[in-house]
């Protein structure tokens, strides 16, 4: 088989019955057509075997900054978000370039090989250096080939709470992050966070660039950023540009005042990032039993129009010891803690780690159609259903029509001596 592929032959869509042929030219899908019957692949071609192709996977919220360096200096005792935050505070001060360029670059790779092509990484910038922003900057140059990244300015400290905040993210998009963040739920005041929100949706309407939030990423009821976050896209029209990511308070608010937000949140379009192995972890730490899942509304946001992903948050980091890059995992317990295992919810639960999460990265070319990049993933299983059953790792990932990730199928009772 060569490098760059004519085309995907004896692929399953999603809805769709029978095999298909996927054509491809100048790295784009260039036709697709419904098979007869099963065909042999020439040499130019790639064999699906039967198996649902999907877009590639799209990670919609990562810190890559701090990936892989969990127990450094070390390890977070508590579990919560905020000795996570001190735990990479003390670690920040040691950052050099090629220390970051070396733990995203690794995992980044890893990413590629579980299908992953388009990233949105957090990066801190609360650092008078912006060490890891410029790092950052580098990666996502020399990983092009294999993925397409986006940076966050990410002040993980605080914009208000932060010696030189502002100065450090407007510096940090003059440098080039295309994604503009924030953390109004940890600034020292209410009144900050406000006030935080209100400026960061300026200096990204006036750069004409995206917003991606740290949003009421706890368990505290009265954490109502996410209102303010909403009411200012709806004012400048800029929804479909907006993420929101955690609004973990969603999970505490009374329906009383949900159902008065959510006529906001329709309103304004805004995107939902979720981040459910994440949440499960730092959240409901401070519960004894009853303990919160400390995850949003997914489903009632979803019933409601509005486009949810679900995103990994950590790789091995301060906040979260696990992680392995496999999106069907994160799914897998999303749909769990979110009550999501009804079966018309599976059958359409890979859209919330591929075209959602392509919505909330506003994307401009994403999916499986005639003219697109070619760009998509042979997963092991024909259906969502057995796809998710499985986790099984990608059994080709395609990208521009060349193969980046290609391997057997991988059985579970291969090895089994009965
Ligand atoms: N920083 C933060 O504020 N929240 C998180 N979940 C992570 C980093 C991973
Ligand atoms: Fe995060």
């Amino acid at each position: 088989m060569t490098d760059q592929l004519n085309a995907i032959v004896n692929a399953r869509l999603q809805g769709q019955n029978g095999l298909y042929t996927l054509k491809i030219n100048n790295g784009r899908f260039s036709g697709i057509s419904a098979q007869q019957e099963s065909t042999i692949a020439t040499e130019d071609e790639l064999d699906a075997g039967g198996n649902l192709v999907t877009p590639a996977f799209v990670e919609p919220h990562i810190h890559l900054d701090a990936a892989m360096t969990a127990g450094q200096p070390r390890w977070n005792k508590s579990g919560t978000l905020f000795e996570g935050i001190d735990c990479w505070a003390e670690r920040k001060t040691t950052l050099s370039p090629d220390d970051v360029i070396g733990r995203a670059t690794q995992t980044l790779k890893l990413f590629a090989a579980h299908g992953i092509q388009y990233v949105r990484t957090h990066v801190d910038v609360t650092d008078p250096h912006l060490t890891a922003l410029q790092a950052m900057l580098t990666v996502r140059e020399q990983t092009s080939g294999f993925v397409d990244l986006q940076i966050v300015a990410f002040p993980q400290e605080g914009i208000w709470s932060f010696k030189n905040g502002r100065e450090l993210m407007e510096e940090a998009i003059r440098l080039g992050a295309g994604v503009v963040g924030g953390i109004p739920h940890f600034e020292h005041t209410r009144d900050y966070g406000a006030e935080s929100i209100r400026w960061l949706m300026e200096l990204a309407h006036k750069h004409d660039l995206l917003v991606d939030v740290h949003c009421d990423e706890i368990d505290d009821p009265e954490s109502r950023f996410l209102e303010i976050l909403a009411a200012e896209a709806l004012k400048l029209d800029y929804g479909s540009r907006v993420s929101a990511s955690h609004t973990c308070a969603m999970g505490s608010y009374n329906d009383a005042y949900c159902s008065r937000l959510f006529r906001l949140l329709k309103k304004s379009g805004l995107r939902f990032l979720s981040m459910p192995t994440e949440s499960l972890h730092l959240q409901g730490r401070f519960d004894s039993y009853p303990k919160r899942r400390g995850i949003t509304r997914v489903p009632e946001l979803l019933d409601a129009g509005l486009k949810v992903a679900f995103g990994q948050d950590s790789i091995r980091d301060p906040w979260y010891p696990m992680g392995n890059g496999n999106m069907l995992r994160t799914l897998d317990v999303g749909l769990h803690a979110c009550h999501m295992l009804g079966m018309s919810w599976i059958e359409h639960s890979l859209e919330l780690i591929t075209e959602n999460g392509a919505a909330a990265l506003d994307l401009g070319e994403y999916g499986i159609g005639e003219g697109l990049p070619a760009r998509c993933l042979v997963q092991q299983g024909q259906t969502p259903y057995e796809v998710l059953l499985g986790q099984r790792p990608v059994l080709a990932s395609v990208r521009d029509g060349r193969v980046l990730v290609r391997r057997n199928a991988s059985h579970p009772e291969t090895g089994l001596m009965l």
